[in-house]
């Protein structure tokens, strides 16, 4: 396939309900889509780059110039037998991986398409359904949280996972677990704490938690190694594993029993089915994270949950969890015992709503082939 045009939306989309981690809360998401064009088709993806460089150091205005001026340009005009051909040929940019991921992921959904495969066998799939957790933000109080989990429990999600920061966590989880002892449950720092509060850590120990997310440094391994030596509550990883050889390394020196696997963060599908690798051959299970996608960036997320590592329910979840009305049709819905199906057809399985798109796009350019 031949890359001719490479299309960057900006689309504004306001959640339907605010969503606030330990480094901030947001009411509207500004999504960049890209668009890959060959022989009259289009393969779409979402970069999951955020508003701002809280998450990880990329956002979205640092996206757009990155990929119209270092990432497009040297795949445009190329010829590619598959897909995985993209990285090699976008290599020489250090870092930017979201940025990388949005390019690659597009190309995938073009040759799925195509192609005429199913993108999640073009990945190496092989459920045909997938288990479905919830991420809860931080609410403005208890009550508003332990509601948010009744609904989600009665909605059939099999995992629960809040999102903690100092102040808001060892009093939220005694109220959750003397009303549900049993559910499967896990929380999320996004590295709101440090070494020197590991007294207070070991506190998360009497809840029987499934994992702690990122509870130290984004960027570090290290000290996750000494601070899951002194737990009994397994660490998972998710801002430090940036590749296959974070996670090789994590998982030798002991930093994590988990593995929380975003496409974006890892720069694309290939690296995503490389970090996965490594987890199989540890026995070391992996779930995909989100990161509030729309429908776009969330059937990419399915397609990547379908594969054998991914052991644990995900924070993939129902459109109408976020959105009023989500860009793909059908939306992405979930069983009432929790699961999204995949089903066996060619593409992703969902449609692009190009119509509600153009009316919800702000800014948009393509670049072509020379
Ligand atoms: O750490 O998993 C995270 C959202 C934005 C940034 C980071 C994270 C999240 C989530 C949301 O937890 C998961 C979802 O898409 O529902
Ligand atoms: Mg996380």
């Amino acid at each position: 396939m031949k890359i001719e045009a490479i299309t960057l939306r900006e689309i504004q989309m306001p959640l339907v309900h605010f969503f606030e981690t330990s480094f901030g809360r947001i009411y509207t998401r500004r999504i960049l889509l890209i668009t890959a064009h060959s022989q009259g088709v289009q393969g779409w993806a979402e970069c999951v780059a955020g508003e701002d460089p809280f998450y990880s150091d990329e956002w979205i205005d640092s996206a757009w110039p990155t990929i119209t001026q270092y990432i497009a340009p040297p795949v445009l005009g190329q010829e590619l037998a598959q897909a995985r051909d993209v990285v090699p040929l976008v290599a020489k940019v250090r870092g930017h991986r979201m940025a990388k991921a949005a390019v690659e992921n597009a190309i995938w959904d073009l040759e799925a398409r195509l192609t005429q495969q199913p993108l999640w066998k073009m990945l190496g799939g092989t459920r045909t359904r997938i288990a479905c957790g919830v991420s809860i933000g931080i609410q403005d109080s208890h009550q508003q949280l332990l509601q948010k989990i009744e609904t989600e429990l009665a909605a059939g999600y099999q995992r629960i996972k809040v999102k903690v920061k100092p102040g808001w966590d060892i009093n939220v989880l005694e109220k959750i677990r003397s009303r549900w002892p049993d559910i499967l449950l896990s929380v999320d720092a996004n590295s709101a704490y440090r070494l020197d509060q590991l007294e207070h850590l070991r506190l998360f120990d009497q809840f029987h938690l499934l994992m702690i997310e990122q509870p130290l440094w984004y960027d570090d391994i290290y000290n996750h190694a000494r601070l899951q030596k002194e737990l009994k509550t397994s660490i998972c990883l998710d801002e430090s594993i940036r590749q296959a050889r974070d996670a090789a390394f994590a998982l030798d020196v002991d930093a994590c029993r988990i593995i929380n696997i975003k496409v974006g963060r890892v720069g694309g599908f290939t690296q995503a089915l490389a970090v996965h690798q490594v987890c199989r051959q540890r026995n070391i299970p992996v779930w995909c994270g989100g990161m509030l996608e729309s429908g776009v960036g969330r059937v990419h997320n399915i397609a990547l949950s379908s594969l054998p590592g991914f052991q644990l329910p995900g924070d993939v979840s129902a459109s109408q969890r976020y959105w009023k009305e989500d860009i793909i049709e059908p939306e992405v819905t979930v069983s009432a015992d929790g699961f999204i199906p995949i089903a066996d057809v060619p593409g992703t399985g969902y449609r692009v709503r190009e119509d509600l798109i153009e009316k919800l796009t702000v800014r948009q350019q393509t670049i072509r082939a020379a």
